[in-house]
């Protein structure tokens, strides 16, 4: 297949599609498979407000429990987080290189944790920002699975303007600078998209690398 152009969104925000062959794409959904079991399993984050996440959510390094990251899985019985594997530092540095076409850095970028979110195709994200981690080193999301609507907003408000992106299996999103308080949200994965070529033919999933 072609690659699709690099697009830059908003300054900061890259959206590089294709970044992922099909080897690394069902690399990935296997490892996601195995970091998504006990002790510390995939499950639906509870938010204090009393909602519950419709994505079921797995992490590596840090442990995301909102809004705040802790060592141990705090609401899934305390349970060690696993470490952030090399592998996924090493894809974090390539992605932000790529992405902002700069080699330095990619090579300062230290991330230490990974959010790994399953959607199933009911499931859902609001628009939010991410407020939790370190602002000077950006967020690298990587898809894999069913494609989704992507929206990408701006750092004032929830509302436009927004950019909508289809985010596919093998894409890659950065955004850091002045994007990296930007809102955004997934609010549709499209149904039936999935290829049995990522490993993953019904749902999807995200990784996210962060600093905190
Ligand atoms: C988050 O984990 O904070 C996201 O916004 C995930 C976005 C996505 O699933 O593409």
């Amino acid at each position: 297949p072609v690659s699709r152009p690099r697009r830059a969104i908003a300054p900061g925000a890259v959206h590089v599609p294709d970044w992922l062959g099909p080897d690394e794409q069902r690399e990935l959904v296997e490892l996601c498979r195995e970091w998504a079991r006990p002790p510390a399993p995939m499950r639906h984050t509870l938010l204090p407000g009393g909602g519950r996440m419709s994505v079921s959510t797995v992490c590596l390094g840090w442990h995301w429990s909102p809004y705040r990251y802790t060592r141990t899985a705090v609401d899934v019985d305390d349970a060690p987080v696993p470490p952030l594997p090399d592998l996924l530092v090493e894809l974090g540095r390539r992605a932000v290189a790529d992405a902002y076409d700069d080699p330095a850095a990619g090579s300062g970028y230290e991330p230490d944790t990974a959010l790994i979110n399953f959607y199933d195709r009911d499931a859902r994200m609001g628009m939010h920002r991410d407020k939790d981690e370190r602002v000077d080193a950006p967020i690298v999301s990587l898809s894999l699975g069913e494609a989704c609507l992507f929206r990408f907003g701006n750092t004032e408000s929830r509302g436009r303007p927004y950019t909508d992106v289809r985010l596919e299996s093998g894409d890659l999103f950065v955004f850091g600078g002045p994007s990296r308080f930007a809102y955004h949200g997934v609010p549709v994965v499209y149904p039936d998209t999935g290829s049995a070529r990522c490993g993953l033919t019904a749902g999807r999933l995200n990784i996210t690398l962060r600093s905190t």
